[in-house]
C-alpha cells in the first residue's frame, strides 16, 4: 500500500539572492526544501538519518494524520536519493488501522536501516471497542521497500500496560564484539495517564543480534520507578546509542533529571543508573500555542577516528536559566563524569528554544543540533536553528534557517516530541514542522553542506 509520488524540492529564499550582500549571511548556503507534499496532513514528529555508505541517501520517518477512512494518525517513510533536496513517499504497513507514531529511524554500518514506532488504539477509554498496545521495527535497503513489521513487544486486546515513545540504536563499530545488534529501548506505562500512585512507568529495552529478525524478551533497566501521568514525573526519552567498543547507552528523564544506564555485554544486563544532570523545570515545558512540548534528552556518540572518538554527548532543553534553552553536555569516560552543560543557543535570554534533536558526524565528530526557535520574534512567532559545535561541544555557532517565522497560536499545534537532524562528512540534514500561512502543517529539510571539521558552510 502507499503509492509513491514525487515532490518537487523548492529552494527558498535567500538562495535566489546571491548578491555580493547577501553572501556572508550564514543561511546563505543552507538550503530549505519541503519534504512532505501539500495533501500531507498534519505531518510531525520526524527523525531522519543518512546512510553512511551513501550520504546522498537520506531516509525520513513521520506521523502524519489520515485521509477520511483512513486510521487516525498512522505513519510514513520519506526517501531522498539526492542529499535531501528532493524526496518521495509513502505509508507504513497498517493493516489493523492501528495508531501509529513515535517513529525513529537509524542507518547500520551496511547501509540498512531500521525504523521503530508504536501502534496501538484504546488508550484513556474505560472499555475501548479495540485495544492493542505495540512497538515495531521494520528494516530496508532503499526506504522505498520495507521488510514485514517485526513485533518488539505486542499486546493483542488490551492496552495495559502501554509500550511507548521507542528508539532503535544500532551497534555500527568495526572493533565492537556486538556489531550489527539492534536496540530498542522505550517507556512502559502500567497504565497509560494514570493518576494513581500504584500506576508507574519503566525503562525497557530489547535487542536483536538477527538485524531485527527477533528480538529478546524485553528487560526493564530503571533501578527507580516514575509516575504514569506522561509528565516531568514520568520516565521518557530513551535514545539507545553505542561506543566503539560495543558499549550501549541509554539516557532517560525522570523525577531526578536525566540518568543514564549502560551496559558493557551487548545488552545483556545493564548497572546501576548514574545522575547526569537535573531539570529545571522538568521535562514537561509548556510554551504558548503547543500542545505539548518537552526538553527529553538526545544521545550520541563520536564514532569518528578524530580526537573525541568514543566521547558519549546528551542534549536536552530545561529552564536552568528561566526559559526553555538547549544544552550539551559530553563524557569522555564512558558516562562516569560529565562536562558543565553548554548552553546552545547564543541569544539573550527570553525566548524559547524548543523540540532540540542532536547528530554526532561519524566522519568530523561535528556535534549538530536542530531547534525550533522564538528568538528575535515577537509572541508566539517562531523560526528555527542549526546549531554546530567543532570543539566537542563547547561552543557552537547558530545559523538560523530559512523558516519563515510563523504563528503557532493561531491554532494548538502537534509537533509531538522531537525534530530530526543526521550529519554524514559536514554533510548535515534536519527535518522539521512548520506552518504556512493558512495555518497548514507542513515538514520541510534543511539541507547544510559544511567543510568537515570546521564551521564553513559550502
Ligand atoms: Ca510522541
Ligand atoms: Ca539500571
Ligand atoms: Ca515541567
Ligand atoms: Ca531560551
Amino acid at each position: 500500500m502507499g503509492s509513491a509520488f514525487p515532490i518537487v524540492g523548492v529552494a527558498v529564499g535567500l538562495l535566489l539572492a546571491v548578491g555580493p550582500l547577501f553572501r556572508a549571511m550564514a543561511t546563505d548556503a543552507i538550503q530549505l526544501v519541503a519534504l512532505t507534499p501539500p495533501d500531507a496532513r498534519r505531518p510531525a514528529e520526524v527523525s531522519i538519518a543518512i546512510n553512511p555508505v551513501n550520504p546522498e541517501h537520506v531516509i525520513a520517518v513521520l506521523l502524519q494524520a489520515g485521509q477520511p477512512g483512513q486510521p487516525r494518525v498512522s505513519n510514513h517513510a520519506y526517501v531522498s536519493i539526492d542529499g535531501g533536496r528532493t524526496w518521495q513517499g509513502s505509508a507504513a504497513q497498517n493493516s489493523d488501522g492501528r495508531t501509529q507514531g513515535d517513529d525513529a529511524v537509524t542507518f547500520g554500518r551496511d547501509g540498512t536501516a531500521f525504523h521503530s514506532y508504536i501502534s496501538f488504539d484504546g488508550i484513556r477509554v474505560a472499555r475501548p471497542d479495540r485495544a492493542w498496545s505495540g512497538i515495531f521495527v521494520r528494516s530496508t535497503r532503499d526506504g522505498v521497500t520495507w521488510s514485514t513489521p517485526v513485533p518488539v513487544v505486542d499486546h493483542i486486546n488490551t492496552a495495559v500496560p502501554f509500550e511507548d515513545k521507542p528508539w532503535v540504536g544500532i551497534d555500527r563499530s568495526a572493533d565492537s564484539p556486538h556489531r550489527g545488534n539492534v536496540y530498542v529501548a522505550w517507556t512502559r506505562f502500567d497504565v497509560y495517564g494514570s493518576t494513581d500512585p500504584a500506576h508507574r512507568s519503566h525503562i525497557m529495552v530489547a535487542r536483536s543480534r538477527d538485524a531485527g529478525r527477533t528480538f529478546s524478551t524485553p528487560l526493564a533497566i530503571s533501578d527507580e520507578t516514575g509516575d504514569a501521568r506522561d509528565s516531568d514525573d514520568t520516565l521518557e526519552g530513551v535514545v539507545p546509542v553505542v561506543g566503539p567498543g560495543g558499549e550501549v547507552y541509554i539516557a532517560w528523564a525522570g523525577p531526578k533529571g536525566i540518568v543514564i544506564d549502560t551496559s558493557s555485554d551487548g545488552g545483556w544486563t545493564f548497572g546501576t543508573d548514574r545522575l547526569v544532570t537535573t531539570l529545571a523545570g522538568g521535562w514537561d515545558l509548556p510554551v504558548p500555542g503547543l500542545e505539548r512540548h518537552n526538553g527529553m534528552p538526545v544521545a550520541a556518540v563520536d564514532l569518528s577516528n578524530g580526537a573525541r572518538r568514543g566521547t558519549v554527548y546528551l542534549n536536552f532543553i530545561d529552564e536552568r536559566n528561566g526559559d526553555p534553552d538547549v544544552f550539551v553536555l559530553s563524557s569522555s569516560d564512558e558516562g562516569t563524569t560529565w562536562s558543565a552543560p553548554a548552553r546552545v543557543n547564543d541569544d539573550a535570554q527570553g525566548a524559547a528554544q524548543m523540540f532540540t534533536w542532536m547528530a554526532v558526524d561519524p566522519v568530523d565528530g561535528a556535534v549538530n543540533v536542530v531547534f525550533h526557535d522564538r528568538r528575535g520574534q515577537s509572541g508566539t512567532l517562531t523560526g528555527a536553528t542549526i546549531a554546530r559545535s567543532v570543539d566537542g561541544g563547547r561552543t557552537f555557532v547558530n545559523h538560523r534557517l530559512p523558516v519563515p517565522a510563523f504563528d503557532c497560536c493561531k491554532q494548538s499545534a502537534f509537533f509531538g516530541d522531537y525534530n530530526g537532524i543526521d550529519a554524514v562528512g559536514g554533510h548535515v540534514v534536519a527535518a522539521l514542522p512548520v506552518l504556512g500561512d493558512a495555518g497548514d502543517q507542513r515538514v520541510v529539510a534543511a539541507v547544510a553542506r559544511f567543510r568537515p571539521g570546521t564551521q564553513e558552510l559550502q
